[in-house]
């Protein structure tokens, strides 16, 4: 399609999709096709009509007399989780849709990534779908509004008459100027300044070229990387109980060596982080893609369900390396519940994800949660807790 029809038939079904739904206030645009009339947009601008809805309240909701297995709902780190499905970051990336974000059904919200400076990302377009996989490649390069605007959209949001109950974590970043040797001064920064909004804190380790595990330098830079931003949240809230912080977790991506992984897990262990979220999109293209080769190699991180083998395995090995005793967050192609399942008997205490979101629409939430709660009583387990890393124990 030639630039500028496409560019017409986004602007129409917008404008169209936008004033339905806001004449019918909180309807499923998904149930009724508006799924594809969004696949009709360009990625980028589907998301944006998605955060769009979901910041106005007329994202899909979940029903009221939906009920859930009491078996899902879970505690870590201290605090209570109605269930384990969380959203993972890039979603919203700026913190305005948190509640709409909670309404489709969510656990938990991860909010960022977020950098201490707005900055654009990188030149568009730098979102692909790769239908027949079910997957998108992403390069937006961390396109932010930066910690000021960031802060005032999560007190606008504590300002609010109501808000859903759920955890929300705030995933950090650093400036595309920032050398890789003093992202942990941009972490820091944003840590200071966003701890007391978070339930909890990501800090990403997402490369296989982070401070500390390129050229095997060893784990002092990783090492000093953490202990700054567990420096930064202990001083911007040195007068609240320590178990009153907001945990700290890394996030990593799935494309490490297993040397790389052996340093992080030891890291981790010595510094006390609370968690690992495993993972992030990756570099790699398996072999088994569908999608034609044009979009194949485009740049960027692949996410969906042809990373779910791969970050389930890193999962499984993480949960080993820390002997099971630090929280992981399993992530990277689940769409179904019996995907988070094997998440969770890897070694995960939660779930999250994003890109099923983007293909099946936030009735994927429910339906996930249902699936999961029927894969654990089919398997004899009262709860979450009970199955996190079942496979380890056989
Ligand atoms: C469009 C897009 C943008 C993303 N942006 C971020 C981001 O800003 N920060 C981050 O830590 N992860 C980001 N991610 C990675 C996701 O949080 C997640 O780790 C990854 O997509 C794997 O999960 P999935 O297969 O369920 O999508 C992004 C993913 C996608 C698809
Ligand atoms: C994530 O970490 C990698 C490696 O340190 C870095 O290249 C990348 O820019 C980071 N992204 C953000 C948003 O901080
Ligand atoms: C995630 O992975 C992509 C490449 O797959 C990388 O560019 C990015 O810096 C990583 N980190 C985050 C926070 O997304
Ligand atoms: C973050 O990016 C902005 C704009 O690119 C830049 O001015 C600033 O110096 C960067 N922050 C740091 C800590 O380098």
């Amino acid at each position: 399609m030639g630039t500028l029809i496409r560019l017409s038939v986004g602007l129409v079904t917008t404008g169209s999709v936008a004033a339905w739904a806001v004449l019918n206030d909180r309807i499923d645009v998904y149930r009724f096709g508006g799924g594809r009339i969004i696949q009709l947009l360009d990625p980028e601008n589907a998301h944006k009509f998605a955060i769009f809805a979901a910041k106005r309240g007329f994202a899909p909701r979940q029903q009221h007399s939906y009920s859930e297995w009491e078996g899902l709902q879970t505690q870590v780190w201290g605090r209570h989780f109605a269930n384990p499905i969380g959203l993972a970051a890039g979603f919203d990336k700026h913190a305005e849709a948190i509640d709409g974000c909670l309404a489709m059904g969510f656990g938990f919200v991860e909010v960022g990534s977020v950098t201490p400076e707005p900055q654009p990302g990188n030149p568009k377009p730098r979102v692909f779908r790769l239908i027949k996989d079910r997957a998108v490649i992403n390069r937006y390069g961390f396109n932010s509004v930066g910690l000021e605007a960031f802060e005032k959209n999560l007190k606008a949001r504590e300002s609010q008459h109501e808000v859903q109950p759920g955890v929300v974590g705030v995933n950090l970043g650093k400036n595309k100027t920032t050398p890789e040797a003093e992202a942990g001064v941009d972490y820091s920064r944003g840590a200071i300044k966003l701890c007391e909004y978070a339930d909890y804190i990501v800090v990403n380790v997402s490369s296989p070229n982070t401070p500390g595990l390129r050229n095997l330098q060893g784990k002092d830079p990783l090492r000093s990387l953490l202990g700054s931003v567990v420096s930064a949240r202990d001083s911007a809230l040195a007068s609240r109980a320590h178990d009153a912080r907001p945990p700290i977790l890394v996030k990593i991506a799935p494309d490490l060596h297993e040397h790389n992984l052996r340093d992080v897990a030891e890291v981790v262990m010595e510094l006390g982080i609370d968690g690992i979220i495993v993972s992030n999109t990756t570099v790699g293209r398996p072999d088994k893609l569908l999608s034609s080769s044009d979009v194949v190699k485009e740049a960027g991180g692949l996410s969906g369900p042809p990373l779910r083998e791969l970050s389930t395995k890193i999962l499984g090995d993480i949960y080993r390396l820390t002997e099971g005793k630090v929280p992981l967050v399993g992530c990277g192609g689940v769409s179904t519940g019996e995907d988070a399942y094997m998440k969770i008997r890897a070694g995960a205490s939660l779930v999250e994800l994003y890109t099923a979101l983007i293909y099946d629409g936030p009735r994927a939430v429910s339906r996930i949660k249902g699936e999961l709660a029927e894969a654990l009583q089919r398997d004899g387990f009262k709860s979450v807790q009970e199955a996190v890393g079942a496979d380890h124990t056989q």
